[in-house]
């Protein structure tokens, strides 16, 4: 059977991997990015958005930002193509966008990723466009819809790097106080130590018995203070 076309706007550093990995899997593959020069072997480089959108049934957008996306798509005539634009951006940026056959979508991955099981990839909005796609989507990761809301993949993608955010503060405020006594800190303790306290995260919020309040209160002020003591003032994520 034949392999949809799929068009890729956008040739960063996301983007080409995106283009690279739809070409390995033999997909037709057409591409566009705003600078020229950036070459996908085994794709047709289009002269223009508009020709790029024509040659192919879903076009795949992986633009810097939501500003990007417009200016881009907005010239450009749309009808009879589906449009899946995993270009990062806020709920309200994908429901004002969302026009058509449309899907959001974010990306839960780096581009050295792309292509491995352990992708998962956000979308949300259109239902027949995921179901007539998501063969071709699936060679980007694991591919999953989570509601006909456009804004719903993004309103996860920004949660989850949110929650990725504050557990990088948090592991860099534990080197800072380790210092120079880090050894094998982050192989032996912290990464074992993060990943043993996830079971938490269903009950986050909830009061336990076992770890009572006033209990993590006396530890949280413990932190500061040994924080303050060695010089590295108040840990931002704990304020
Ligand atoms: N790279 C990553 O680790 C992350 C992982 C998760 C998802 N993100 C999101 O993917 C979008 C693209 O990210 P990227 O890594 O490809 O970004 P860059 O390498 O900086 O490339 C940016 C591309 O956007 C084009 N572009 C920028 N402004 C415009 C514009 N006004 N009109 C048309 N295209 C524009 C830029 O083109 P050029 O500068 O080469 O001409 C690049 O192709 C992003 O939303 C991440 O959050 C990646």
């Amino acid at each position: 059977m034949s392999k949809q076309s799929v068009t890729v706007i956008g040739l960063g550093a996301m983007g080409k991997t995106l283009a690279k990995t739809f070409v390995r899997n033999g997909h037709p593959t057409t591409v566009w990015n705003r600078t020229p020069g950036k070459v996908v072997e085994g794709a047709t480089h289009a002269p223009t958005a508009a020709e790029a959108v024509s040659a192919s049934e879903v076009v795949v957008v992986c633009v810097l930002d939501d500003k990007a996306a417009r200016e881009v798509l907005d010239p450009v005539d749309l009808t009879g193509k589906a449009v899946v634009n995993l270009t990062n951006g806020t709920p309200a940026h994908a429901r004002e966008f969302a026009r058509g056959d449309y899907l959001d979508g974010g990306i839960m991955a780096v581009p050295q990723m792309i292509g491995t099981p352990e992708v998962i990839v956000l979308y949300s909005g259109s239902q027949k466009v995921f179901d007539n796609y998501q063969d071709t989507l699936n060679a980007l990761g694991r591919s999953k819809f989570v509601g006909d809301d456009p804004g719903l993949a993004a309103l996860y993608d920004l949660a989850l790097l949110s929650a990725m955010y504050g557990q990088f503060a948090g592991a860099q405020h534990a080197l800072a106080m380790v210092g120079a006594n880090k050894g094998d800190f982050v192989e032996s303790l912290l990464i074992p130590w993060l990943t043993s306290t996830m079971f938490a995260i269903p009950t986050l919020g909830q009061s336990d018995p076992q770890s009572p309040d006033d209990m993590q209160a006396v530890a949280i002020a413990n932190i500061i203070q040994a924080s303050e003591d060695l010089g590295l003032g108040q840990p931002g994520h704990l304020r």
